[in-house]
């Protein structure tokens, strides 16, 4: 692994720094306030290829691989995660679609999944298919040209903004997993509908909601690769997933970090900036290590995708490793700004709570750490 950062790679980062303070920071703690999806926000990233990250340049895509993409996710996710959170999971459903459609959905879709005009949502969850996601239960039925799918899907990010769903359904209900298979459905299809909004600790900006599908006539054409495959395409875009959750998790870690080192410098306590005290002057450092601890994990995990490497191991460790050290310097930020860090008068307490989310989402961290030891235990000699 070469650890040089490449010209274009600090010429991406410095651009979606600069985007970050100039169009997220600002509006953030309103947007999160007020719950108002920022739809203008991703035509803008879509105009500076934050979109189309994993598409191929062929469809229009800026194709930037897996370590780029992380470079760019960390920058947007210093200041919260309303943008990185829904434009991760963005680029992955635009991934899967890259990598497993056909030539037709690929020209299709991608363009536009690219440019901002059209955002992705992942449907895989369901209220009895969590973390045991292969006991799906929504189904796929093939009349004619079409089929007809009919489901619950909850905890959809992006659920009643996006344009385009990527739902995986049961085609044959007596083969289990191999019977699961993946489509597309296209906002206005008949019987897509949304149900409940949910009422989350933070993540407000972006929406996360139920996804009904009744009756919902779906083309043929908008199969995603094979009948019964669609779980593997799930669990591999997941793999990508996981590591875009990580380095978001760094971002959010990183954010923290600074805002407290700032606060530390200039809060007087005993006649001295509390940065003199050797007590948070420790705990600091003790974040930055963490923090880089993580950030180095998700660049090896990003590094063994662009190989063409399986990491499902390594993405699952670096979920895991990232979101738990961003639930703790997240909540170490707080306890340095003390009383003040406890109001929403300072970021430290969006960022905590945000931070949360990393640990439960694209499967829980108790997943991750089953999937890190079946492979220690079940596949290594
Ligand atoms: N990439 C490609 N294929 C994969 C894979 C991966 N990362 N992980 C599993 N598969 C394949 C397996 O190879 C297997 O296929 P074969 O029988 O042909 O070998 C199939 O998928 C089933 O795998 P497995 O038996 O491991 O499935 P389990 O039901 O035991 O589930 C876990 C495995 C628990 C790891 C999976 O259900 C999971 O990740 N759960 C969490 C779900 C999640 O992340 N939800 C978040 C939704 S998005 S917010």
């Amino acid at each position: 692994m070469n650890f040089n950062i490449t010209e274009e790679q600090l010429a991406l980062i410095e651009l979606a720094k600069s985007f970050a303070q100039k169009e997220i920071q600002p509006h953030i703690a309103s947007w999160e306030e007020t719950e108002s999806f920022p739809r203008h926000v991703f035509n803008k990233t879509g105009e500076l290829g934050f979109n189309g990250m994993l598409i191929p340049g062929d469809y229009g895509g800026s194709e930037l691989g897996r370590l780029t993409t992380a470079m760019v996710l960390e920058e947007l996710a210093i200041c919260g995660m309303a943008i990185s959170g829904y434009l991760a999971v963005h680029n992955m459903t635009a991934n899967c679609v890259a990598t497993y459609g056909s030539v037709e959905l690929r020209r299709r879709f991608l363009p536009e999944l690219a440019t901002g005009e059209k955002l992705a949502a992942f449907a895989l969850t369901e209220a009895n298919a969590g973390s045991d996601a292969a006991n799906l239960e929504s189904s796929a039925e093939k009349k004619g040209n079409y089929y007809i799918l009919n489901g619950n899907k909850i905890f959809i990010t992006s659920g009643g903004e996006a344009d385009v769903y990527l739902v995986m359904a049961k085609t044959d209900k007596s083969t289990g997993v191999k019977g699961i298979s993946a489509f597309l459905v296209e906002e206005g299809a008949p019987g897509l509908e949304f149900g409940k909004k949910e009422n989350k600790m933070g993540f407000n900006a972006s929406p996360t909601r139920e996804v009904v599908l009744s009756n919902c006539a779906v083309p043929a054409s908008n199969l995603l690769g094979q009948e019964g495959d669609g779980f593997k395409y799930a669990m591999h875009a997941l793999d990508g997933g996981r590591i875009n959750t990580a380095i978001t998790a760094v971002g959010l870690a990183q954010g923290a970090l600074n805002e407290a080192a700032a606060y530390a410098r200039q809060r007087v306590q005993f006649g001295r900036p509390i940065a003199a005290f050797q007590g948070i002057q420790f705990m600091l450092a003790d974040m930055a290590m963490a923090v880089q601890q993580a950030r180095l994990m998700v660049y090896y995990a990003a590094f063994l995708m662009d190989e063409g490497k399986s990491a499902t191991t390594e993405a699952a460790m670096a979920k895991c490793a990232a979101t738990d050290t961003s639930m703790k310097v997240t909540t170490d930020a707080v306890q340095i700004f003390g009383g003040y860090g406890y109001t929403r008068d300072y970021p430290v307490e969006r960022l905590m709570r945000e931070a949360k989310l990393g640990q439960i989402v694209e499967g829980t961290n108790q997943i991750q750490r089953l999937v890190v030891a079946r492979d220690l235990l079940e596949k290594q000699p």
